[in-house]
């Protein structure tokens, strides 16, 4: 069986369509190639493979048209293939493919810092560098801020997660899977409490000020703030499980950054460009960091990362000292500029906050029906439910599972998350079509209530 269109992107057809299992046989002779020439480690969340994706749909070797609420891990926030990303990356591909920003630089890379620097929060001077991954951009933030503040300690959170190397794991709080079995890890890394409203002992009100003296008090007395070269947190935990702080927590624990000498450093790398119903969601509560990672949706899917900050603190590394082969490659550096001019075309923006009027008061009411759903937060098109025992807040992380089981079944792509493993996220692209995103929300609907 093939698919209606030779191409991916919006031409393809807007719909959902199962002409097979899922997967298909087809898609099941791949995974049993898979299976066989790559590692177990390597995991899969939904064995269809892919010929084509585009809009909201992703399209498989049986022919199989599924709706997208994943995006590829909040990366194809612009649609899968968007047209502008494609005409920019083909152009570079003829032109030139590589020369090593560091050797022979070329002019898109310049242009996609001057962006960044003018996009991202605060109005004073700024420098961005690229690299490739979220992890290489956390990994890079933190260098900067040693460097700059000559502190060795860095500060992270409950729930946090910040990517796979070796710093970034030991960054990351979760044991199973990122960090079992890869240890030791690397020194000077402490975590303190998140403040997380659905799960904060004395309720939610007390949450934000409560967490943020918890997390100051071990700072201080634990560590010593003099020592503290960074801390790093996600405006909303994204792996963790979509944990929106209570409000005046981030304000608070930037506060007391600047007080301290502190580089506060925000990883966007899952809620930056437009995700979230701003373009850094850090705008939410009007947060200037001094240092801010990106990554995902910067670039349509081409591997590109950036870190942007402080002029003072990124200028203070010696020259040479960043860098790497293909950080900022060309492919990726157009596909950047293409992304954020539709981003800016197509009002994206505006559409993950209609994304999120959308889905939340859907979900809510969801939550009303059914005891098992305990939580439904998120900003924009960054939502999730958090499932627990019925009467109780224990974890369900089973029910999760078995849900996200039966809307892959119906051709629904979610995905898990969370600390306990418990939770649905769901982050269509920002361009899907609303009777897409309806028929999505139908989906999960009846395989709760199934449940
Ligand atoms: N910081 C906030 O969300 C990546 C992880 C997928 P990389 N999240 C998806 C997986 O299981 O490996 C992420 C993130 C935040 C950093 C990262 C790391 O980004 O591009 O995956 O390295």
């Amino acid at each position: 069986m093939t698919t209606t269109t030779a191409e991916g992107g919006p031409g393809l057809p807007q719909e959902r369509r199962l002409v097979t299992q899922i997967p298909g046989p087809r898609s099941r002779e791949l995974f049993a190639r898979k299976q066989a020439a790559v590692p177990p480690g390597i995991g899969t969340t939904l064995p269809v493979f892919v010929t084509h994706a585009g809009g909201g749909v992703v399209v498989d070797a049986d022919g199989n048209s599924l709706i997208d609420f994943g995006s590829g891990i909040a990366v194809t926030s612009v649609g899968n293939a968007a047209p502008r990303v494609v005409e920019r990356v083909r152009r570079q591909a003829g032109e030139f493919t590589h020369t090593c920003f560091m050797v022979t630089p070329y002019e898109s890379y310049v242009t996609v810092c001057e962006k960044l620097n003018a996009l991202t929060p605060g109005d004073h001077e700024k420098r961005t560098f690229l690299v490739n991954s979220g992890a290489e951009a956390v990994e890079n933030a933190v260098k900067v801020a040693r460097s700059a503040t000559g502190r060795q300690a860095v500060v992270v959170f409950d729930h946090g997660y910040h990517g796979r190397t070796l710093l970034t794991m030991t960054l990351t709080a979760k044991n199973m899977p990122y960090k079992q079995g890869f240890g030791p890890f690397a020194p000077e890394v402490y975590r303190v409490p998140l403040a997380y409203p659905y799960r904060w002992p004395t309720g939610p009100e007390h949450c934000a000020e409560e967490a943020a003296e918890q997390a100051i008090d071990m700072i201080s007395k634990q560590v010593g703030a003099a020592n503290v070269a960074a801390v790093v947190i996600e405006p909303i935990a994204g792996e963790g499980g979509f944990i929106v702080p209570a409000r005046g927590f981030l304000p608070r624990i930037l506060e007391f950054c600047k007080a301290n000498g502190i580089v506060f450093i925000a990883d966007e790398v899952q809620t930056g460009f437009a995700r979230t119903g701003s373009l850094f969601a850090c705008e939410d509560e009007g947060l200037v960091p001094d240092i801010i990672t990106t990554a995902k949706g910067i670039a349509g899917g081409l591997p590109l990362a950036a870190v942007t900050g402080r002029a003072d603190l990124l200028d203070a590394v010696h020259v040479g000292g960043l860098g790497g082969t293909y950080g900022g490659n060309p492919l990726a550096c157009e596909a950047a500029l293409g992304v954020l001019e539709t981003i800016e075309a197509e009002d994206l923006v505006g559409k993950a906050a209609r994304i999120g009027e959308i889905m939340l008061p859907r979900l809510r009411s969801l939550q009303e029906r059914f005891e098992i759903i305990g939580d439904v937060r998120g900003r924009g098109a960054m939502t999730a439910i958090e499932l627990v025992t019925p009467g109780t807040k224990d974890p369900h992380p089973t029910a999760a599972a078995e849900i996200a089981k039966r809307c892959h079944a119906e051709g629904l792509v979610v995905l898990t998350a969370g600390t306990y493993g418990n939770v649905l996220r769901f982050l269509p692209p920002l361009v899907m079509p609303e009777h897409l995103l309806e028929e999505g929300l139908g989906i999960l609907e009846k395989a709760v209530s199934e449940l």
